[in-house]
């Protein structure tokens, strides 16, 4: 499929000026593949994987319409898949072993269908409408400020874009905004603190961690710190150092994250998903506030970590089939701060309650263990203490409940 239009790099991502073809050509290998393994196409187990392919759908033809990309190609390539009885393109989004190369690729064709505006907007509406469906009451989104000069995007207008799609959540009450919002270079967006049309409908609280890709340079990283400290009271209570971990020098972004110390802003940094040991050990006396993954931890830095109390942050699914590696079975043994978390739920096909599910057959918890190890991540939560009560509060009346 060669491609005569101009580059399309929307993000000027790697794929370079032949990115349809690209596109077309890894769905293609990555569904051979997928069929070599397994033997065959396989029904979804659950409704996520489809509804990811529909969106997946609806913006590939988004930006057929505008010209990005040629939407016939990708839809010929859907269809070849999918047959009378169900099985669908699904299978592309199925997390089942895939590599961390190809997750992220998956990644980057992610960001190509979903990086305008109106799209941010829209997937972090649905976000949080999907975690607050599972009784989720607090959500620490974290996102990647993005410039995307062919939408006219910069990491601001990306954060408006989020901004908006947090206010524009009908289907539950959003407690987002905490206070002196009026100050900030957000004029567009009315600030609220409770987005609220009736008493007795869930709530949830969203707070947001601006991630720094590891693709990118000193000045990029440091730029995004300052948004989120412009952006602290509209919701952004942190910092996430994420991207590929084969990528990028630790060293690049350190400048950026000693700056996000010296203002306090807290900061998670995924670590170890490699086993890159003079930077685990960077990682770990940087002492941040959270790390996540922690994977390839050799005997020694698991002391560290366990001396310095940093509290890890379990993607079960994420792990398991992107990295093919168990990180968390001995880290809740030993009585160690964790938090379970889904990485990305659309790409690993998982939910929340999928990994309370996981961690509960993998560890042996009863129902109150997994009470408690909910409870226990309000302790490392990046929310202010205002909050914290609030989530203990919620916790303590669903205690009388539960038990
Ligand atoms: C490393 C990860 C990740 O850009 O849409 N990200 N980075 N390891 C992981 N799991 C093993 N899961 C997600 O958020 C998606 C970005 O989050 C990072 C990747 O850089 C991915 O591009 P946005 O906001």
């Amino acid at each position: 499929v060669p491609d005569s239009r101009p580059s399309a790099t929307p993000l000027g991502l790697e794929v370079g000026e032949h990115f349809h073809y690209t596109f077309y050509l890894w769905m293609c290998l990555y569904i051979e593949d997928y069929v070599r393994r397994n033997g065959c196409l396989r029904k979804p187990s659950h409704g996520l994987d489809n509804s990811l392919f529909h969106i997946a759908l609806e913006l590939a033809k988004v930006l057929g319409d505008e010209g990005v990309i040629n939407f016939e190609d990708v839809v010929h390539v859907i269809m070849k898949i999918t047959d009378s009885s169900g099985y669908c393109f699904h299978v592309i989004f199925a997390a089942d072993g895939r590599s961390l190369p190809e997750c992220f690729k998956l990644f980057d064709l992610f960001h190509i269908l979903t990086t305008d505006h109106q799209t941010v907007t829209r997937i972090t509406k649905e976000v949080i409408e999907d975690f607050a469906a599972e009784n989720v009451v607090y959500l620490e989104l974290r996102t990647t400020p993005k410039q995307n000069e062919s939408k006219g995007m910069t990491k601001l207008s990306y954060m408006k874009a989020v901004i908006n799609g947090i206010q524009a959540v009908d289907t539950v009450d959003v407690a987002f905004v905490t206070s002196g919002a009026n100050n900030l270079p957000l004029s567009e967006t009315t600030p609220v603190n409770c987005i609220s049309n009736c008493n007795k409908r869930k709530k949830i609280y969203v707070r947001l961690l601006l991630s720094i890709d590891r693709r990118e340079t000193t000045a990029s990283a440091m730029e995004t710190v300052k948004l989120a400290r412009e952006l602290k009271d509209f919701g952004v209570v942190g910092l996430d150092l994420s991207g590929n971990p084969i990528v990028g020098e630790w060293e690049t972004f350190l400048p950026a994250l000693k700056h996000a110390k010296e203002i306090g802003l807290p900061i998670t940094l995924h670590c170890g998903e490699v086993p890159n040991h003079k930077e685990i050990k960077a990682m770990i006396d940087f002492c941040p506030q959270r790390i996540g993954h922690a994977c390839f931890l050799k005997e020694e830095e698991w002391t560290r970590v366990k001396v310095l109390r940093i509290p890890v942050e379990i993607c079960l699914t994420s792990n398991i089939q992107m990295i093919e590696h168990d990180c968390a079975a001995d880290i809740y043994k030993v009585n160690h701060p964790v938090a379970l978390c889904t990485d990305d739920s659309g790409l690993f096909s998982t939910s929340l309650s999928n990994e309370y599910h996981l961690a509960a057959s993998t560890f042996g918890l009863n129902k109150r263990d997994m009470f408690i190890l909910a409870r226990s991540a309000i302790q490392f939560s990046f929310a202010d203490l205002e909050v914290k009560e609030e989530l203990s509060k919620i916790f303590c009346e669903a205690e009388g409940t539960l038990f």
